[in-house]
């Protein structure tokens, strides 16, 4: 396993050079922000981003994400054509010699949380989930400001929305397994590794089908095409939302299959079944045991990459909910200090 770090690019506050000056840090996780969905990823803009970030003396190790176009998750007569400029994507991300992808399947939103500020005791803030106040989102003008939500006018939102709540989970399954079968073939062939991230909550929100919520399902998606680049991101604070899920097992079950090809580290706490809030990264902060679960990715000898995910936001910073600086810095040197004891340990 080795240590990566998310860059939001040029506008992030967090920049390369901080990123840099994380001990064990030459990996980054990078996207391009500013293209359309369902665009094609071309060489030369992949291959600038790749530039930017070698200059700084890091490497791109992971795009996180190309997000896929509600018309392939839809199922609709067109996405063929959407499904085409995807697979091209990840041609030129071969071509350009980066090895990860992540990626999500979740209808119209990405990650929900109701408060991108709640206070904890000591003063920081961190995110917050809350069932009972998804009732607060309007969309009678559009998308609401949210991180990584794209944004649709009233119109196309109201469309979207209710072409969803005629779907069953089931018809949703079988889109992904379409996209699947078309994609992963290429992804092989291109030298790429996908990894599907879990639906964060992993649960149906707003009325939308929700599919990759737990071990079953994401058992059912690698078992769709049996390829080493069909697999998924280990995300402990997603999954970890439903409580009903055990962290080490799900570790466990995937590292053992080697279909664990990306990895996001963070804690979480709840309040009740359906609210919780972000924790610091260490195990006694939270409900996850962050050092079983490392020691199991270790058991099954993964060496892929791993990044902190969402942090606090601590001593005055602002910037991107959930990617602050410090809260992220730290917690990745709590573990990479968990996994210098467990490499130790085991001699
Ligand atoms: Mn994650």
């Amino acid at each position: 396993m080795y240590s990566s770090f998310r860059w939001f690019g040029e506008n992030d506050p967090v920049t390369l050079e901080y990123i840099r000056q994380i001990p064990g840090v030459r990996d980054v996780v990078g996207s391009l922000f500013e293209l359309p969905v369902g665009d094609v990823w071309s060489v030369e803009a992949i291959a600038e981003l790749k530039e930017t970030i070698e200059a700084a003396g890091l490497k791109l190790s992971v795009i996180e994400s190309i997000p896929i176009h509600e018309e392939i998750k839809l199922g609709r007569g067109d996405r063929d054509r959407w499904i085409a400029n995807y697979c091209e994507s990840i041609r030129n991300l071969g071509k350009v010699g980066i090895p990860v992808l992540c990626y999500n399947f979740m209808p119209v939103f990405d990650w929900v949380r109701t408060d991108l500020e709640h206070e904890l005791e000591d003063g920081a803030t961190a995110l917050e989930y809350d069932e009972e106040k998804l009732s607060n989102f309007d969309f009678s003008d559009g998308t609401p400001d949210m991180p990584a939500w794209v944004k649709y006018s009233a119109e196309e939102l109201n469309e979207l929305l209710s072409a969803y709540q005629a779907m069953s989970a089931e018809q949703l399954w079988n889109n992904l397994e379409y996209f699947l079968s078309k994609v992963i073939p290429v992804a092989e062939a291109s030298g790429v590794l996908m990894a599907i991230h879990p639906d964060d909550p992993p649960w149906s929100v707003f009325g939308l089908p929700r599919i990759i919520t737990g071990i079953e399902g994401l058992q059912r998606l690698v078992d769709t095409v049996d390829s080493p680049a069909n697999g998924i991101t280990l995300c402990t604070g997603s999954l970890g939302a439903n409580q009903s899920i055990d962290m080490v097992e799900a570790a466990d079950v995937f590292a053992k299959q080697q279909r664990i090809n990306f990895v996001h580290l963070r804690n979480i706490q709840h309040d009740t079944e359906k609210k919780f809030h972000e924790a610091p990264h260490p195990s006694e902060f939270g409900e996850l045991d962050m050092h079983a679960i490392m020691k199991k990715l270790y058991q099954h000898k993964y060496e892929g990459p791993m990044r902190p995910d969402h942090g606090r936001m601590i001593w005055g910073e602002t910037g991107t909910p959930g990617y602050g600086l410090y809260d992220r810095a730290m917690g990745l040197m709590y573990l990479q200090g968990l996994w210098e004891g467990i490499q130790k340990s085991n001699g």
